[in-house]
């Protein structure tokens, strides 16, 4: 009966959305634990939205006291900061290619660390205050305290001061983050460093042991050896676990070749302080993880990166009954990122099984709010995110690792059907192109199911520079059921990242070999090596550069 022009005009305006949603019951729409990329895009878009919306971000103080301001790990101690350190590893490799090129300039260039990290450091500082200023300009409430749940829909908030004051909302997000991992031996949070502590590290750390072999060890490892320190990486199984081994092995060629030296299967037991300084004298005993077998070594800085721990604890989730694997302390979510308690979500880091990248959680945080404020239905596409390792020869890389496709595919064949789509790592149309084109298949597994397309490649840049030409590599996996499609694309070479971001978006296209064939190259490039792709593995045949 009557008309109902104005209702359609509210519901067009959001205001209906609004008027249906917003319950006076609590101080928030929405509160946002964790102030880093996911828990911030969040909290600005529902507050674009119109929400009430709060973020409480506290960092509490290694054990060597760094601490830092809003923005989170990308910001402060990930991202930003080591992209700028490897950026000044680079120059300095420049400094030594101009000399080839003309530039006299002198052979003894010195880097000084503190001139950098305080220049990098500025910037940080920068980024910290232009989040605050968005926060504000977006009536986003920040509170610079602890998060912790109290009961159903109730937080309680403790400042740096230990103020408490307790804040209630109709929905959560946890956005908490991971913070580096210790080794739980003598001396470790003593006398070690973190990824937490080196971007402000106030000295040049000096001669330094790197324990672990992820991208955060290498890509730390990397840029100090490229700085000119003397860089031992200690591996206790294998180099960057869940990466293609292939490329793993030739990032590391490549650092050997910048003078890192690789200490393999061998784990710390014990770090002692010989002497104090900045940077004092310390020396580590380490076993093999192969035999009874001791070693110990002295160095300047023993920085420990072995992985992350979710920031899942403390803050009260068992409370209010939000289920976390006890192993790794990360929180399982459906794919509306929804937690086992209905009003509570999770982004970023802390989410079980998903890439920790910061541009997954920005998108995933985003499109969560728009979700639950603004009537929109579109979910984060986890798959074939791109990533890059800042290493000193950058390593990209998106889709399978060869061995991971290769497995996969195989399965795929044997079983007959399709395999989720979240563990094929890639779209759940694709699988089921793959399913059709396997039904009827051989029953038993076929090396060809995925064919590898790759060369080595030599940078123009590198030709008068008289670099290594056989270092920089290429390397496509295709599935040959599903008419050549590319889905793993793998590069080492100069601006990796940048060459891996465009390939991705071809991939999200549904890129084929035939596709890169018929692309033009542009000339003279790194990147333009993938539309003339031509020897596969299995060929066997040499694709070795000649040099200078
Ligand atoms: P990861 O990817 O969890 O890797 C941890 C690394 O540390 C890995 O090489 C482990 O070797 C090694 N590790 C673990 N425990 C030890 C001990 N006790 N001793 C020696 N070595 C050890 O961690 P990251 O923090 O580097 O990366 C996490 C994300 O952060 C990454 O995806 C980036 O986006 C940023 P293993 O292979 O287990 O033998």
């Amino acid at each position: 009966m009557g008309g109902c022009d104005r209702t359609f005009q509210a519901h067009q305006s959001g205001l209906l959305q609004k008027l249906l949603q917003e319950d006076p019951a609590y101080d928030y729409d929405l509160i946002v634990i964790g102030g880093g990329p996911g828990g911030l895009s969040c909290a600005q878009e529902a507050a674009a939205l119109g929400r009430r919306v709060m973020v409480l971000d506290l960092v509490v103080p290694s054990p060597q006291g760094t601490s830092w301001g809003l923005g989170g790990t990308c910001v402060n101690v990930g991202c930003i900061p080591k992209k700028l350190m490897h950026e000044a590893a680079l120059l300095g490799q420049a400094l030594t290619d101009s000399r080839r090129f003309g530039w006299e300039c002198a052979q003894q260039v010195k880097h000084n660390w503190e001139t950098m990290t305080e220049a990098i450091q500025k910037h940080v500082g920068s980024l910290n205050w232009s989040y605050r200023r968005a926060l504000r300009e977006k009536a986003v409430a920040y509170v610079n305290s602890y998060g912790e749940f109290v009961e159903h829909h109730k937080i309680k908030a403790t400042d740096g001061k230990g103020q408490e004051t307790y804040y209630t909302a109709a929905k959560f997000v946890i956005a908490t983050g991971e913070r580096p991992r210790y080794l739980g031996i003598q001396g470790d949070k003593e006398y070690c460093i973190t990824s937490d502590d080196l971007f402000s590290l106030p000295y040049c750390p000096g001669a330094t042991l790197v324990v672990g072999a992820s991208s955060v060890a290498l890509e730390c490892a990397g840029f100090l050896a490229g700085l000119g320190l003397e860089v031992t990486v200690m591996v206790r199984s294998q180099l960057l676990r869940g990466f293609d081994q292939e490329m793993a092995e030739k990032v590391a060629a490549s650092m050997q070749q910048l003078g890192v030296r690789f200490l393999r299967k061998f784990v710390p037991v014990e770090v002692q302080q010989l002497e104090k300084g900045s940077p004092g004298k310390l020396k580590v005993a380490a076993k093999s993880t192969e035999g009874p077998e001791m070693i110990e070594g002295l160095y300047n800085t023993v920085l420990v990166a072995i992985g992350r721990d979710s920031c899942t604890k403390k803050i009260g989730l068992e409370k209010i009954g939000v289920k976390v694997n006890e192993k790794t302390g990360k929180i399982p979510v459906n794919d509306v990122e929804q937690s086992s308690v209905p009003y509570v979500y999770a982004v970023g880091d802390v989410v079980e099984g998903k890439p920790e990248l910061t541009p997954v959680a920005v998108q995933a945080g985003r499109l969560l709010a728009r979700r639950l404020f603004g009537g929109r239905l579109e979910k984060c596409d986890y798959i074939n995110a791109p990533t890059v390792m800042f290493t000193p020869l950058e390593y990209g890389c998106c889709g399978y690792a060869e061995e991971k496709a290769v497995e996969v595919y195989r399965k795929e064949n044997l079983e007959g059907e399709s395999v989720s789509a979240a563990e094929h790592g890639e779209s759940r149309e694709s699988s089921v192109s793959v399913l059709c084109r396997s039904t009827g298949a051989t029953d038993r597994p076929r090396a060809q199911d995925v064919q590898v397309y790759h060369t080595l490649f030599w940078p123009l840049e590198w030709t008068v520079a008289c670099r290594d030409s056989n270092t920089c590599y290429a390397k496509i996996i295709c599935s040959k059921f599903d008419n050549d499609r590319v889905i793993g694309f793998h590069v080492l070479g100069p601006k990796a990242g940048e060459i891996t971001q465009g390939f991705a978006a071809a991939m999200k296209c549904g890129l084929t070999k035939q596709l890169l064939d018929d692309t033009i190259g542009i000339h003279p490039t790194c990147a333009q090596v993938f539309t003339t792709l031509e020897i596969t593995k299995s060929s066997g045949l040499d694709i070795t550069q000649k040099g200078c």
